[in-house]
């Protein structure tokens, strides 16, 4: 039985305990997340009317502490609220809103020591899996610039850092290389080619983090978690509406949030694609991206950070690459996998993608040169 399925009989006790309005009627498993367990919870209203609710069991084994994650969320949360209603928006739909528990508290622990938490449901909004224009790519672009640049102000000092080193290569480097050294579970002979794929770019995992120590990037506070499947559309308008998957929003580079937004939406397959034939940068995907980025972002990007646009992308896809391998290393412990080898699919896909860049280097920065000021 899955996460889901295990915890679905239990949900109606911890339901009761948020202060959602109405009668819970229906509960189901919900989106595509590898980390947290996602619930649709749907009330009925006194007057016979429906209302909706994300109801989210966190991963505490990736999160270790809940409470100073929620934290930020209410924090920021309740800062984009501001800015999204001086700019005359609705807060309710373009930006997440912590439904708290009937004490007061952000999130609520069981007997079993497993943390939940619940948010307002966006109602009429689409979750996209795969990008489907060159407009809509351009348009989540917007929407992750703008989430950063309303979060320009924010007293990063004030943010947890929910799970330290979350993009320092280097870092995620070492820890696959562990993984690969101690191989564990004897996987090792099964992904010799992947290894040796990773090992021969470890001199390249710096380039970020040496430009951020050396003052040459500046630090913002980013998302860091930007897949396409991390913001809602509306079903209405079509445009993006709301950054959701809050987690990690942690001080970081542009480039983390660039770069991982690419590995995913201008991926010419899927992440966890089995055909690698399929795999490959979208060179017209990688535009719509970066002029929608830079346009959500107002012109705020410095020389330096949009000259290292292709370098984000390269960056991320490659991490996201020897985290998925390293987690098939170790027996599949951190990302949700829905079939065997399912992280050795992942990982292979990210480094076919992270090659086909290297390959197109040039093109990608010409692509960038019409974008520099
Ligand atoms: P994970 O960390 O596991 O990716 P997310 O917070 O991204 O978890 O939630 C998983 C999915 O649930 C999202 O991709 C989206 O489809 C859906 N979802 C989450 N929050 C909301 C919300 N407030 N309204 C509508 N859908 C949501
Ligand atoms: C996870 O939570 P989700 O599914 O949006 C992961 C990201 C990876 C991504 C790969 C907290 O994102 O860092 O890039 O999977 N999130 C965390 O699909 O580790
Ligand atoms: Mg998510």
């Amino acid at each position: 039985m899955s996460a889901e399925n295990m915890a679905l009989s239990g949900i109606d006790r911890v339901a009761a305990r948020f202060d959602a309005e109405g009668r819970l009627l229906h509960k189901k498993p919900f989106g595509n997340g590898h980390i947290n367990d996602t619930f649709l919870l749907t009330y009925e209203m006194p007057g016979g009317t429906e209302k909706k609710y994300i109801l989210q069991r966190m991963n505490h084994t990736v999160f270790p502490n809940p409470t100073e994650l929620m934290e930020n969320i209410v924090n920021v949360t309740e800062y984009l609220r501001g800015k999204i209603v001086s700019l005359g928006g609705n807060p309710e739909r373009e930006t997440l809103n912590v439904v708290k528990t009937k004490s007061g508290a952000s999130c609520y622990e069981d007997d079993g020591h497993d943390f939940w938490r619940m948010f307002l449901y966006i109602e009429n909004t689409l979750c996209l899996e795969k990008v489907d224009s060159p407009e809509e790519f351009r348009d989540s672009g917007k929407a992750f610039g703008n989430f950063q640049r309303l979060l320009a102000d924010y007293p990063a000092e004030n943010l947890y850092e929910t799970i330290p080193g979350f993009h320092n290569t280097p870092a995620r480097f070492a820890a696959f290389e562990k993984a690969a050294g101690q191989d564990k579970l004897g996987r090792a002979s099964t992904c010799a080619e992947e290894i040796a794929f990773a090992l021969s770019r470890k001199e390249k995992t710096a380039v970020l983090t040496n430009l951020l120590e050396e003052g040459r990037l500046p630090l913002r506070v980013t998302h860091n978690d930007t897949k396409l499947n991390n913001i809602l559309f509306d079903k209405d308008t079509q445009k993006a509406l709301c950054v959701i998957d809050l987690d990690t929003v942690m001080p970081g580079l542009s480039l983390y949030d660039f770069g991982d937004a690419i590995r995913f939406g201008a991926n010419t397959g899927a992440e966890d694609e089995k055909d690698l034939t399929k795999i490959s940068l979208d060179l017209t995907l990688f535009e719509a991206f970066c002029a929608g980025y830079l346009e959500g972002c107002g012109g705020s990007l410095t020389p330096k950070e949009v000259e290292m646009l292709p370098m984000g992308a390269w960056m991320m896809t490659f991490e996201c690459g020897i985290r998925f391998l390293a987690d098939y290393l170790e027996g599949d412990i951190y990302y949700k996998i829905h079939r065997p080898k399912h992280n050795l699919d992942r990982a292979r896909t990210q480094f076919k993608l992270a090659a086909d860049m290297e390959a197109r280097w040039k093109e990608m920065e010409g692509i960038i040169g019409k974008y520099k000021k």
